[in-house]
């Protein structure tokens, strides 16, 4: 059974991972308009993870006896002025959501709740991938600069990037 507060906390979590769908969605939108197919995909793939883990949470917080709740979200962004931009804000976004996973770790071992804090496991783990994959990306687009070529041949990456994994 879930304490009220690990209920609440993790009801937080269930918002923030669907504001990163949103907000992931939204960059998927802005990249497609301006023909950067690959990074589109990549996005609506990230957005579609997003939603799992907010899915994951809900099944998991009413599993235990709470009741997930489903709320307001926060609008995401629509534009952008350039596709760093947009990776720089997925960079700084991960690192945000894994400070609040890491917060909900620390409550969930100041309550002795092991079954959740064993849950939050996976989350854990997802955001080193996320925050180690968001970092690869931001490097590559520093060695490309403002080189049209390269942005091409990025975007090809991403969408490869997008259907092997
Ligand atoms: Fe939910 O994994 Fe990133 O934010």
């Amino acid at each position: 059974m879930l304490s009220k507060n690990i209920e609440k906390a993790l009801n937080d979590q269930v918002r923030i991972e669907a504001e990163s769908s949103q907000i992931y969605l939204s960059m998927a939108s802005w990249a497609e308009i301006h023909g950067l197919a690959g990074i589109a995909k990549f996005m609506y793939l990230q957005s579609d993870e997003e939603r799992a883990h907010m899915l994951k949470l809900v099944r998991f917080i009413n599993e235990r006896g709470g009741h997930a709740k489903v709320s307001e979200l926060k609008a995401p962004k629509t534009t952008y002025e350039t596709f760093k931009e947009v990776f720089n804000e997925v960079y700084k976004h991960e690192v945000f959501v894994s400070e609040a996973i890491n917060e909900l770790v620390h409550i969930s071992i100041t309550e002795k709740d092991y079954a959740t804090h064993n849950f939050l496991q996976w989350y854990v783990a997802e955001q080193i991938e996320e925050e180690a994959q968001a970092k690869t990306i931001l490097d590559k687009i520093n060695l490309i600069g403002d080189d049209k070529g390269g942005l091409y041949l990025f975007d090809r990456d991403l969408e490869q990037l997008s259907t092997n994994g």
